[in-house]
């Protein structure tokens, strides 16, 4: 049964536009990990297939629900993976960041724009529903009006990264324009969360001092402390993402490249929220070559478009994100003798 009976069920639900079958890629990821929990809990283990190009360190996500090592510059792998599972809709977050990306240009492209270019292809020969694909407020540079960032400024990015993440907007919007395939994206902030550790962004430095506070009462900031930039803690970052790929299409005006904010502080201000809680908690401030990056990205976000087109509200400011996260980061690095 399952093979026919399934399908009909995946038909039945393009139908009715709702999606039914998801692969997420980076599934390891800072954001991939958590949203893909996420989407388990609310689509059902068996319907969100886990991929990532290494398989270790996350087992609740490789070995509850189904999981596959996939690398998303590999084509045939990645239509191999979504005939397998019928997969209908892509959450597609592999990627490279920016930090990592001044490191390794070439191979940010190769991953950034191969990768992305692969799952819009799959997806527009496999007439997929829909595929999520993440930008950045790296995608604003030092000409960008910092408060706050609108909308639709010209857009030149200085790092590598930020050149993908204006490219994959551009490349999206082509796929919706040009084939009716249905793409959709955010300009994430930096994000802070607990649950898995971040992987080589300029923004790090907002999730590691919670790490320092906690074990050392000491952390050293490689940025300025009068340095702001946009963030969002992790519970509003899975909202932003299911929110908008459950949107209704037609009060979308904006597809790829919706700006998102949360909130905006200093690392000077989240130090001194981190020792409300923790009074002996000291930070130096030693600014490297990310500062430059830093530097480069808008200090505050309009996310007006967000607002009103499906209805974008965040939940988390800078109380009560540093309260969640030092109660939780404290438990779990309990839980796992860190
Ligand atoms: P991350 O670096 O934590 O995770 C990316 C994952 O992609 C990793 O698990 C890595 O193993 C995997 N990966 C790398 N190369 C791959 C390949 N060739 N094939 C398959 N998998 C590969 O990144 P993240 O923070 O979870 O970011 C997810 C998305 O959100 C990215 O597109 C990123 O640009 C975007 N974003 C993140 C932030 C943030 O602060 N975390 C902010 C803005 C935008
Ligand atoms: C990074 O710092 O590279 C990311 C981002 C803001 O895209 N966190």
């Amino acid at each position: 049964m399952a093979y026919n009976a399934a399908l009909a069920e995946v038909e039945e639900d393009q139908l009715t536009n709702t999606m039914s079958r998801i692969l997420v890629t980076g599934a390891l990821g800072q954001i991939g990990s958590e949203l893909t929990l996420a989407l388990r809990a609310r689509y059902g283990a068996q319907n969100v297939v886990a991929a990532d190009i290494r398989s270790e360190g996350k087992e609740d996500l490789v070995n509850v629900g189904p999981f596959e090592r996939l690398d998303v510059t590999d084509m045939d792998r990645i239509k191999s993976v979504i005939d397998q599972y019928h997969v209908d809709s892509i959450f597609h977050m592999a990627a490279i960041l920016s930090a990592v990306g001044e490191e390794k240009p070439q191979l940010t492209w190769k991953v950034n724009m191969e990768g992305l270019l692969n799952i819009l292809e799959i997806a527009r020969e496999r007439h997929l529903l829909r595929v999520f694909s993440p930008s950045s407020i790296a995608v604003f540079g030092p000409e960008t009006p910092p408060d706050p960032a609108p909308q639709a400024p010209p857009l030149h990015p200085t790092t590598m990264y930020g050149v993908t993440k204006v490219s994959g907007e551009l490349l999206g919007e082509y796929y919706i324009h040009r084939f009716g395939l249905d793409v959709r994206g955010v300009r994430y902030p930096g994000i802070i969360s607990s649950a898995t550790r971040p992987g080589g962004g300029t923004t790090d430095y907002a999730v590691e001092i919670f790490y320092a506070a906690l074990k050392n009462k000491h952390y050293e900031c490689f940025v300025r402390e009068d340095t702001v930039l946009p963030m969002m803690y992790m519970p509003d970052c899975i909202k932003a993402t299911i929110e908008l790929m459950e949107a209704d299409h037609d009060s979308l005006v904006h597809h790829c490249d919706f700006n998102l904010a949360g909130m905006s502080f200093s690392a000077g201000e989240l130090a001194a929220e981190i020792t409300k809680h923790i009074p002996d908690f000291t930070c130096e401030f030693k600014p490297d070559k990310r500062q430059e990056i830093a530097d480069s990205w808008p200090r505050t976000i309009d996310d007006s478009a967000a607002r009103n087109e499906w209805g974008w509200e965040p939940s988390y400011d800078l109380p009560a994100m540093t309260a969640d996260m030092l109660s939780s980061l404290s438990e779990r690095m309990t839980r796992a003798k860190l």
